[in-house]
């Protein structure tokens, strides 16, 4: 599975415009930087420059600087892989470099159902093993029916804090507004998987004190926004609604009270759009465009795209690049409409951007100048 750049095709990016949308105003190129990826969900650059992905299906590998995938990784938990459900997300901790730990973010089945757990290992030096995997949360209580809806993105923040979303498992009963159940929220954490004892819900009795942000319906993305220090999150509405939110300790995101969405058989889902006392998302999509993993661009090589903020779009598919001033969208523009259905958006130590596909035989798709 050995690819040399020199081998790959290098394609002129000449991105579709739909009506009303703007033109790709800065040129680059797309490499297609690796493949033979099944179903790839999440990535991390290590300090050597080698990207940690993960399989949907369940494995882990190792993607070298010149694209070459390695084999699975060995020592890695098991994963439910039906549904949306597998190997998820993967993070490393902000002291990777000296305690080598890592974090994955993945579907589990346990005793009364399926469930997001977080796990936490170390890299084996070598980069061919996990060691002493253990799960250190389990976004509880799991679910017998349906196998949909885990979020399962983790963004440490400058604060030190581990964040995780969760998914409100697309079941009737509303997960989202309950606080003593962890789906359908945006969890902080400390490294071992406990609540933090300045979290807004802290010592309430019969609340998750986990519980940073709650009312969510199936957020995928999570990133710091590095200039204003807050954190940004990006989830799936149903049938439109899709959703950019910043959030604020111990707010309301409001679902399945209000959604700019309507349910998949057009039926209206709670009471409207908003109400004054939950939180309005700064950017909706309706139509929907499916956002995945989010990224905000800081590198050197696009000056023009830093500042941006790059959400990747499984249906239809592309990469969306919205300008931001502070905690505010001011654009959008949509990039790579032709390339399948888009998992997520990294930026690697280069400064160029990487894509993961979500497909059977899945890509990484690098965009440099
Ligand atoms: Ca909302």
């Amino acid at each position: 599975m050995k690819h040399p750049l020199a081998a790959l095709a290098l394609y002129l990016a000449a991105p579709m415009a739909g009506p009303g949308l703007a033109e790709a105003q800065t040129p680059f190129r797309i490499v297609e930087y690796a493949t033979g990826l099944e179903r790839p969900w999440g990535g991390a650059f290590l300090p050597d420059g080698r990207l940690l992905v993960t399989e949907r299906p369940g494995r882990l590998r190792l993607v070298g600087p010149d694209g070459a995938v390695s084999a699975p990784l060995t020592g890695v938990p098991p994963v439910e892989a039906r549904g949306q459900g597998g190997m998820l997300d993967v993070a490393l901790a902000p002291d990777f470099a000296t305690a080598r730990e890592i974090y994955l973010c993945h579907a589990m089945l346990v005793q009364g159902g399926a469930l997001t757990r977080l796990t936490r290992a170390r890299l084996a030096m070598d980069g061919a093993s996990l060691e002493g995997a253990a799960p250190i949360l389990d976004a509880a209580p799991p679910q017998e029916q349906g196998r949909n809806h885990y979020g399962c993105r983790i963004a440490f923040g400058p604060d030190g804090a581990m964040y995780l979303a969760t998914g409100e498992r697309q079941v009737t009963k509303p997960r989202a507004q309950r606080l003593d159940d962890l789906g359908g929220k945006v969890l902080r954490l400390a490294r071992n998987g406990a609540s933090l004892a300045d979290n807004p819900h802290a010592g309430r009795p019969g609340v998750r004190a986990e519980v940073f942000t709650h009312g969510h319906r199936n957020p995928q993305g999570l990133a710091f926004n590095p200039w204003t220090g807050s954190l940004w999150q990006a989830e799936f509405g149903a049938r439109g609604g899709d959703e950019v939110n910043v959030l604020r300790p111990g707010r309301n995101y409001g679902w399945p009270l209000v959604t700019h969405g309507v349910d998949y058989d057009g039926s209206r889902i709670g009471e409207g759009v908003s109400r004054p006392d939950l939180e309005a998302p700064i950017h909706v999509w309706t139509p929907s465009v499916s956002p995945s993993g989010i990224a905000f661009y800081t590198g050197d090589a696009f000056p023009a795209w830093r500042g941006s903020l790059f959400v990747a779009a499984l249906n239809p598919p592309g990469l969306l690049r919205l300008t931001t001033r502070g905690d505010r969208v001011t654009g959008e523009e949509r990039l790579l409409g032709d390339r399948g259905r888009l998992r997520t958006v990294l930026q690697g130590p280069d400064g160029f951007l990487y894509i993961l596909t979500d497909e059977g035989r899945g890509r990484i798709l690098q965009l440099r100048p």
